[in-house]
């Protein structure tokens, strides 16, 4: 399976291999940084200090020759690798054919064939239609957009952990302030925030989160929001920024029941974990649950921003003629990628690839547990994978130890994110492409990241 993989995704010339030639930073990307400071914006932050040139496969390579191992993908982006094939031919071909009309003014059908290719991929045989757009940020606001118009309705619950995105709505739906949302208020109005079923955090215990998390949502949207007053419930099958929070299987489907029996339109964000990354096409697939409206972004068109709402053709159509759009929504250069990167998840087979690096992953996690206890939690499915860091013994967040594990790691060529609404989960994002070779040294950069903390404390 590797090796086809490869050969399908990975330019010969880009050595799939990590190698350190400079320090990290090394002086070329040192003098990039230097003149990011006087041009762009303080507020844009990056995790890592090195500055590009080229990525395929499994690695990024930086202007100093340093080729790092990827476990990042670009927050889940690249899942079929960085320029992989049909995604950078079919984006040639477009834009020698034409970079732009917008949509709105003079159609074209590569936007319609991504809409055809979302309804027959997203879960459930019933009538869907799409509506393609430039961000998750702005699929999430008209997702709520639609459910308004739909339901007549105004309120819409979200969850603690949650996040969603940084324009104004989707602020108010992101759970975490710093450093998404402090002085950058006010927020949306109707936007209720309820506790999520996290099973490590559960204040009863992770045992009783399945069964105590949806009664009490249940109870405090019928007792304190008034369910007919509630246009929509948006939740992330499994929660990302917020530090890949699994809920208790059984709870979405739990949470959807619900919401179908009270007319509450039930929105999946799966902007992070759609596109094979779980190990299905969507996450939701694993539990069951077929969602109103789905949004999806990120892998959707192998690195292309592109974005869409999925969802039951009568409410999609609910929206008056002209109620939706945007000048830039669907881009052809972005729908030729977006083909290209699905045809490419389909040929390669990566939702089999996804559980694959799961079940690499997560068993050489849980031995490093074992050693490590500052590991309190090993979790995550398919090519979504995490550990919570804590304060041995306790379940205090230790976001210090897991800022210095990000660190340790980059310093040796492993490129990893943190996350969680603590800061202290390190969390695994691979590209589905990934090499097993790559794979497998990359968790044995972990583990010395791992010896290499302990030594320092
Ligand atoms: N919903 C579930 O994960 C984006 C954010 C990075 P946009 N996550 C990465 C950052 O710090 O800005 C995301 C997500 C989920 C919505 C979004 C928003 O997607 O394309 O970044 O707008």
């Amino acid at each position: 399976m590797s090796s086809m993989v490869q050969s399908a995704t990975i330019p010969a010339e880009l050595a799939q291999e990590r190698r350190l030639v400079t320090e990290i930073p090394g002086p070329k990307s040192r003098e990039l940084h230097a003149r990011r400071g006087a041009a762009v914006a303080r507020g844009v932050s990056s995790t890592l200090p090195i500055y590009v040139s080229r990525a395929a496969g499994g690695v990024v390579v930086d202007v100093d020759g340093n080729s790092l191992i990827d476990f990042g993908a670009g927050i889940a982006v690249v899942s079929v690798g960085n320029s992989a094939p049909r995604v950078a031919a079919a984006v040639q071909e477009q834009v020698a054919a034409f970079t732009h009309t917008c949509f709105m003014v003079a159609p074209y059908e590569g936007y319609v064939a991504v809409c055809e290719q979302l309804n027959r991929l997203t879960p459930g045989d019933h009538a869907k239609r799409s509506i393609l757009l430039n961000s998750g940020a702005e699929a999430i606001e008209n997702a709520v957009k639609i459910a308004r118009a739909y339901t007549k309705r105004q309120a819409v619950v979200a969850f603690d952990h949650g996040y969603h995105g940084r324009t104004n709505l989707t602020m108010a739906l992101t759970a975490k302030a710093m450093p998404y949302k402090s002085g950058f208020g006010p927020f949306a109005p109707e936007i209720y925030r309820l506790p999520m079923a996290y099973p490590f955090r559960w204040p009863t215990g992770s045992e009783r989160c399945g069964e105590e998390a949806p009664a009490a949502i249940i109870g405090a949207i019928e007792k304190q929001v008034g369910a007919e007053q509630v246009a929509a419930v948006v939740i992330e099958p499994i929660q990302g920024e917020g530090g890949f929070v699994v809920p208790p299987s059984g709870f979405l489907a739990r949470l959807a029941e619900f919401c179908r029996e009270r007319g509450i339109v039930f929105i999946a964000d799966e902007i992070q974990t759609g596109f094979c990354r779980t190990g299905d096409w969507f996450a939701c697939e694993h539990e069951g649950v077929v969602p109103d409206l789905i949004a999806t972004a990120k892998a959707i068109a192998g690195g292309l921003p592109l974005a869409a709402v999925t969802g039951r053709a009568e409410i999609m159509d609910s929206v008056h003629v002209g109620g939706l759009g945007g000048t830039f929504g669907g881009n052809p250069v972005a729908c030729a990628a977006s083909l290209g990167a699905i045809r490419t998840m389909e040929e390669l087979d990566l939702t089999r690839r996804a559980v694959w690096i799961g079940e690499t992953m997560l068993p050489r996690l849980r031995r490093l547990q074992e050693r490590h206890p500052a590991i309190g939690d090993v979790r995550g499915r398919g090519a979504m994978v995490a550990v919570e860091l804590v304060r041995p013994g306790t379940k205090e967040p230790d976001p210090e130890v897991t800022t210095a594990l990000a660190a340790a790691c980059h310093r040796r060529g492993l490129l990893t994110l943190t996350a969680g609404t603590f800061s202290n989960v390190l969390r695994f994002l691979p590209p589905l492409v990934i090499p097993e070779h790559l794979l497998n040294e990359g968790l044995g950069v972990l583990g010395e990241a791992f010896a290499s903390v302990d030594q320092g404390r």
